[in-house]
């Protein structure tokens, strides 16, 4: 059977990153995607993920579900970051094991590394220090899930490995200011304070933290290139459990308020609320096991920041 007719269940289709990556392979001529909306399947249940899988038999998982959030929901719901996490990846990974899946690959998060990681940082910096505080809880739990990745595949030869992904952002984000990532909240800041005719916007804390974004359209376009052409083995084989997926360049808080200030046309100032956390100082993967593997991104973020106003325009101003 070719793998264009093979039997796909992308595990959180309904999100930005799950949808972008099932809109992808639909483009590429997968016709047999398996796509449960969270209401149809609540991947916390273990009875209901047993009962999806044995009744659907995915031949190929792409674990994209996850309960995420920016800087302030992480530090806050700590115990449902951990909890949620945790249940959805043991279910998923464990019920994949159990009806012979043939491939799973499981999206983790930059957060995964060390807050003080040397830069970039490299596959190998995985639990060599200190996590970041404030989004700890959602780290462990990415943790556990691409440590259960590698113990299927150590001790069975599961075909299941790891990906981590830089922040994200793209048509379909969370637009909501108390739990958004900082993309989308600094588009429905600007955006309001021009609708408003505020003289300046408020910006979480210091402006100095560097952040790597990468355009969920571009990732989605990675994912499917690994999963044509990468097994666990050549992963594992390298001595690494996962492999980073970045854009290879950052950019400071400050500079991108600035930025999308300009995008929106916003005409006042920018001002920083240092009484909130900055997070990780910096966090820049070092891509160059991915670009081996044949896949650079290719939108720039000025792009990627006008294509997702657009979106937010249509949607959700
Ligand atoms: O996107 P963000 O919440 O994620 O914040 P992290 C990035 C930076 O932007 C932080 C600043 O330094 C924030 O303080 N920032 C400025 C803002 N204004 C705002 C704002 O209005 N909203 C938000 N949200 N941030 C998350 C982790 O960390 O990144 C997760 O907590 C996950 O676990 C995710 O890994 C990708 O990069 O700081």
């Amino acid at each position: 059977m070719s793998l264009k007719e093979k039997r796909i269940y992308i595990a959180g289709s309904s999100g930005m990153v799950g949808g972008a990556i099932s809109r992808h392979l639909r483009d590429a001529g997968y016709r047999n995607l398996i796509l449960p909306s969270s209401t149809e399947l609540d991947l916390i249940d273990q009875v209901a993920v047993k009962r999806f899988f044995s009744e659907q038999k995915p031949e190929i998982v792409i674990l994209a579900a996850a309960k995420v959030g920016g800087i302030l929901a992480n530090n806050q719901f700590r115990a449902e970051f951990l909890y949620n996490n945790l249940m959805i990846e043991a279910n998923v990974i464990h019920e994949a094991f159990a009806n012979d899946v043939e491939k799973l690959i499981f999206l983790g998060s930059s957060c995964i590394y060390p807050k003080l990681a040397p830069q970039p940082i490299i596959e190998e910096y995985l639990l060599s220090g200190q996590l970041e505080p404030t989004n700890e809880p959602y780290a462990i739990a990415k943790i556990a899930g691409i440590k259960l990745c590698e113990s299927y595949f150590r001790q069975y030869g599961a075909n299941f490995y790891s990906v981590m992904p830089t922040n994200l952002y793209g048509p379909n984000d969370n637009f909501d200011l108390a739990t958004s990532h900082v993309i989308p909240a600094l588009i429905r800041k600007f955006h309001q304070a021009k609708l408003e005719g505020a003289s300046e916007v408020t910006v979480w804390g210091t402006g100095s933290p560097l952040r790597e974004f990468l355009f969920v359209e571009d990732l989605a376009e990675a994912i499917v290139i690994l999963m044509e052409n990468t097994d666990a083995e050549a992963i594992y084989g390298q001595g690494i459990s996962h492999v980073n997926i970045g854009c290879g360049n950052d950019i400071s808080i400050g500079k991108l308020a600035k930025l999308i200030g300009e995008i929106v046309g916003f005409e006042g100032g920018i001002k920083f609320d240092a009484t909130k956390p900055d997070g990780t100082p910096r966090k820049l993967l070092d891509v160059t096991r991915l670009t081996e593997m044949g896949w650079t991104a290719t939108t720039s973020v000025e792009y990627g920041l006008r294509q997702t106003y657009d979106w937010f325009l249509k949607h959700s101003a």
